[in-house]
């Protein structure tokens, strides 16, 4: 944790301008521990979800309440409280102006702590996620900091706490984004009928949800326990052996006495729970495990029974072969490869057949909602979808699990998003955020691909540094997965493809440029791909297209925004599609948006973004159903899948 803990609360948000800008490689702190909380024979998890209070800060004085200690007893001695869930975004919880609000939040609520985790254990408090930095108090007493919505964060409380008794947590949360925050916005103080008043500005098109986004945990560990466990898996060419490599670290006075040689037991059992594999590592906590007739980790449509898992149980052991800790995780056993034409999954080309999407619904914002998840599965295996970008930011942990039951294959976005004035301070938060993703992400079978940025400003001469420097830190940390980073800028101009695996390009044909010219669509996106491939000679992938669309309007022919013209545009993609798939490098398409989201208010959007192939309701709207007839139509013809019975709907003999 920082010293200077609560000095960085300044209320003094700085721009930063950069001339003549030379980037230097520098460290970035490094994640510890994370691992997902999980329950087993020596570990209790307990959710602090639910109703918490809730104060917003005065806009124009933000550090107010860490002034005036506003954590040092309950909320609602300092101010009238409100009810607010978590998690949820704070945003459109209320009818007042709460969703507009700039800085900083407060909420508290008290919890419990039973007298039998005083004895021989560790507590542990862990967010999933808090947009954008969080200040966090147990009783008064500070407990941790965290910069980068998104991604967990967790702290050691095992001395703050009153064991059998109660306690309280405070969090502060400023949602505040300025040029130095990933991603990056601007605060402005602008003249309104009262006076003056804080304005929040961004160039990207999602609404600027805050709060505590996802669940609260407290754990309790072993006082010796595993602390972090990577795998890594390959599979054998004819696909019938399969090994996984397990590494783990250990945190705990144990680790360090001479004589207790820590050892780990790994056991791995399949899907009926048989043991297939075990093996018992030396000193170094480390090993191999090899599955003989493997069941390898295919993705949705690609193999009748894709996103196979094995569990993976570690058990952390002592000299004397006393259980100290126990952790288990699924694995899927799979393997990757690349060249500059194609992508291989087990030795198999992959075409990604997907989406663009949202964390984002109705009333909760990007709060973690199950019931949303899963009926967003159901759609996606619905639509025949073998993948989706987590644009622009990383999903919820538990959404990645999901990705891997159900063999969707995962490009995974750091939250930089439209990145631009290019800063030594940004390079270190945009690598740190990167670092923070790949340390959560990186033992996921779904995950098969990095993205380093979304419409990052490509064009600047500072953008060739800044790249080179961010995807060679990215591939330091993760060499078995390719990078890319989804570019809008002409390939004439862009200056980060060359530090990039794979090119994945955003276009809008018909919509953004030439409105309403579907005969100006295929021709468009075959050469534009085409250029690409030529400058860069890597795999490329239209990671963006599509056009808002208003449920319920119809106009034939095809006018904008109309169902038929988001039918229309998609299926003058198609076009180009399988024309350029006959080339080899041309390796998926991708729809912008699984869904309509909300974004900041403009002109240009009516309600937010409507470009969703599903209502923010998630309800199909026509394209849909073409989209689906597309999606199965490449399974079957590309992976051999079969046909869902109710994909064509009888007409006559
Ligand atoms: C883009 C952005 C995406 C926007 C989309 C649009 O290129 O990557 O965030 O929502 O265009 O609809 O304008």
């Amino acid at each position: 944790m920082s010293l200077s803990f609560f000095s960085l609360v300044t209320g003094l948000y700085v721009l930063h301008f950069s001339i003549a800008l030379i980037l230097v490689n520098k460290e970035v702190p490094q994640t510890r521990g994370m691992l997902y909380p999980r329950e087993s024979e020596t570990r209790e998890v307990r959710s602090l979800d639910g109703i918490w209070n809730f104060v917003r800060s005065d806009q124009a004085n933000p550090t107010q309440g860490v002034r005036d200690e506003w954590y040092a007893k309950e909320l609602s001695k300092s101010r009238p409280t409100i009810p607010m869930p978590v998690p949820a975004s704070y945003n459109d919880i209320t009818t007042d102006n709460l969703r507009d609000h700039v800085g900083t939040v407060w909420y508290d609520r008290k919890f419990f702590v039973p007298r039998t985790w005083a004895k021989d254990q560790r507590i542990w408090l862990r967010f999933g996620s808090v947009h954008y930095e969080a200040y966090v108090w147990i009783n008064g007493q500070k407990v941790v900091k965290h910069e980068m919505g998104h991604l967990p964060f967790e702290a050691e409380v095992t001395d703050l706490l009153n064991y059998g008794a109660e306690n309280r947590i405070t969090v502060m949360c400023d949602n505040a984004l300025i040029q130095t925050t990933v991603p990056q916005g601007r605060i402005t103080e602008v003249p309104n009928d009262e006076g003056m008043t804080i304005v929040q500005s961004y160039t990207f098109d999602f609404f600027n949800y805050a709060g505590i986004h996802r669940s609260v945990h407290l754990y309790t560990t072993p006082r010796t326990f595993i602390e972090e466990v990577e795998v890594t898996t390959n599979l054998s060419k004819d696909a019938s052996v399969g090994d996984v490599f397990y590494s783990v670290s250990v945190n705990g006075s144990a680790a360090n006495e001479a004589d207790n040689v820590l050892h780990i037991q790994a056991n791995l059992y399949d899907k009926e729970g048989i043991l297939v594999a075990n093996a018992t590592s030396d000193g170094k906590l480390g090993g191999q495990l090899q599955v003989n007739q493997v069941k390898p980790w295919w993705p949705y449509l690609m193999h009748p029974k894709p996103g196979y898992l094995y569990e993976l149980e570690i058990k952390l052991l002592a000299t004397n072969e006393e259980l100290l800790d126990v952790y288990r995780l699924k694995v899927g056993i799979r393997t990757l490869s690349w060249d500059k034409k194609q992508f291989l999954i087990n030795g198999k080309p992959i075409y990604f057949r997907g989406f663009g999407r949202h964390e984002d619904a109705d009333i909760r914002g990007k709060g973690l909602d199950n019931a949303l998840m899963v009926r967003d599965f159901n759609l996606l295996k619905w639509i025949g979808a073998n993948s989706y970008r987590t644009s622009h930011y990383p999903y919820s942990e538990e959404s990645m699990q999901f990705a891997d039951e159900h063999g969707i294959m995962i490009i995974d976005e750091c939250p930089s998003v439209d990145t631009e004035n290019y800063s030594q301070e940004l390079l270190g938060k945009h690598k740190s955020s990167l670092e923070q993703l790949i340390h959560r992400d990186r033992n996921h079978p779904s995950v098969v691909m990095w993205s380093i940025a979304n419409e990052p400003r490509t064009g600047s001469m500072s953008a060739d540094s800044y790249f080179e420097l961010v995807a060679n830190f990215t591939r330091s940390l993760d060499s078995s997965r390719p990078i890319t980073a989804a570019i809008a800028v002409p390939h004439t101009q862009d200056k980060a493809g060359r530090s990039l695996d794979i090119i994945s390009f955003n276009r809008y044909n018909a919509w953004y440029s030439n409105t309403g010219r579907l005969d100006m669509v295929t021709q468009n996106v075959i050469d534009e791909a085409i250029a690409w491939n030529k400058h860069y000679n890597k795999p490329i992938i239209m990671s963006e297209y599509g056009a808002d669309t208003l449920e319920g309007l119809h106009m034939q022919p095809a006018y904008v925004w109309s169902e038929e013209f988001q039918t229309e545009v998609f299926s003058r993609h198609f076009k180009a599609f399988d024309e350029l798939r006959k080339k080899g490098w041309f390796i998926g398409e991708f729809v912008w948006n699984f869904a309509d989201f909300k974004t900041a208010q403009s002109y240009t959007r009516v309600g937010g973004n409507k470009k969703g192939v599903f209502t923010r309701a998630r309800q199909p709207k026509a394209a849909a159903h073409l989209l689906r007839k597309r999606y199965f139509a490449l399974g079957r013809d590309l992976d051999q899948c079969s046909f869902p019975e109710d994909l064509y709907t009888y007409i006559a003999t």
